[in-house]
């Protein structure tokens, strides 16, 4: 750490992420210097509060990046594929949790318990991706299998909270739950369908090929974040109406024989997971109790004995937190220990 103190911008900050990357500094107590809060016209002027003091959240469009050590940007992807490059080319470092730069050779897409020395590409773009929510908590349980049998190929099925979505998403849940109990209709705005009581196998765009945008990502971001082109991933993406934590029910195929004893022991010694798999005790990982920790909880180990070395495992942590913004301050953490 070459400084006592790093001046920090959060650009989203009034959204789904952006206050949780706040409460995230907080409670790791990250050296911030100055703190600048940025958002859009619609809530510009507000104040929020970190450690005690109350900010005022600025307006991105007339910000001044220079003297910034660092952006964490969660503004969408549009609107950091415009201020991203701006604040890179002031000299600031920005860590992007959109999409939008996640597949670009020139930026690294880091997971620090599985790819931390990719952080040093930064130096090309001054940008750094966070990957999507449910690629992180599938890589961050399955690196040390890859590591340990080669994983061959993975059929991925997820469960995703509307948290996922944002603000505006959560509160079309609540709302729609509320109007139900109360004999009104209730109304739609984010998704094409009713999310109370209802699950849709629809998240982001459809491509041509049949298969969802989100579905894409976690085929091509696994490759880029393993640095491995080889292992196959088939993924269909859920939405569920629940508020925070992503489910996965994951199967793998492994190269070497595989056991679920094997795979409990290894993931009980790996950074970031914790195994919860007692079913006789109806232990097991649940988005609830998974929501507010840092974890990638997995359980329901067992073997799929319809291929040769086949395992099942039921994958689940906060999409909010290591989906998201304790992921981006674990890559800030690790460039000011090492880079800047
Ligand atoms: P959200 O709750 O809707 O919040 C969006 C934030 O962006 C708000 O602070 C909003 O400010 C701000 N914003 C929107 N348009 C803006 C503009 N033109 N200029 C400045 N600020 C603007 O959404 P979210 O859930 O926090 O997600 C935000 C982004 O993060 C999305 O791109 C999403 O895909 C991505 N995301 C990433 C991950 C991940 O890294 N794994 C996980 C979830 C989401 P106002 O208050 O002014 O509207
Ligand atoms: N559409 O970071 O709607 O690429 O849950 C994350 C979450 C995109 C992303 C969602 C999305 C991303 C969602």
């Amino acid at each position: 750490m070459s400084k006592d103190l790093y001046n920090i911008a959060v650009v989203g900050a009034t959204g789904a992420v952006g206050k949780e990357i706040l409460n995230v500094l907080e409670q790791r107590k990250f050296p911030v210097g100055e703190l600048t809060l940025l958002a859009s016209e619609r809530s510009a002027g507000e104040t929020l509060t970190f450690k005690g003091q109350h900010y005022v959240v600025g307006l991105l469009d007339k910000a001044d990046f220079k003297g910034i050590d660092i952006a964490l940007f969660s503004p969408g992807g549009s609107v950091s594929a415009k201020y991203a490059p701006i604040a890179a080319a002031a000299g600031c470092v920005v860590v992007d949790n959109t999409s939008h730069f996640r597949m670009d050779p020139d930026v690294p897409l880091v997971v620090p318990e599985v790819n931390p020395d990719d952080v040093a590409g930064y130096v090309k773009k001054n940008i750094i991706a966070n990957p999507n929510c449910s690629t992180i908590q599938m890589v961050v349980a399955l690196k040390p299998i890859h590591d340990a049998f080669g994983i061959k190929r993975i059929v991925v099925s997820t469960y995703q909270s509307v948290s996922g979505s944002g603000r505006v998403a959560m509160d079309e849940l609540s709302a729609q739950v509320t109007a139900i109990y109360t004999m009104k209709s209730p109304e739609k705005e984010v998704y094409p369908h009713q999310i109370a009581f209802n699950c849709l196998p629809h998240i982001d765009d459809f491509l041509d090929n049949g298969y969802t945008k989100e579905e894409q990502k976690m085929v091509d971001e696994t490759k880029k974040i393993f640095g491995d082109d080889s292992v196959k991933v088939s993924a269909t993406a859920v939405r569920v109406p629940v508020f925070v934590g992503h489910g996965e029910s994951i199967n793998i195929e492994t190269e070497d024989p595989i056991t679920p004893e094997e795979v409990r022991q290894i993931l009980s010694e790996a950074p970031g997971v914790e195994v919860v798999d007692d079913p006789e005790k109806s232990l097991y990982p649940q988005q609830l109790t998974s929501a507010e920790c840092d974890e990638v909880f997995v359980g329901r180990i067992r073997t799929d004995d319809t291929v040769e070395n086949g395992i099942n495992m039921w994958v689940v942590s906060d999409n909010l937190r290591k989906g998201a913004a304790l992921n981006a301050v674990q890559i800030v953490e690790l460039l000011i220990r090492d880079y800047i």
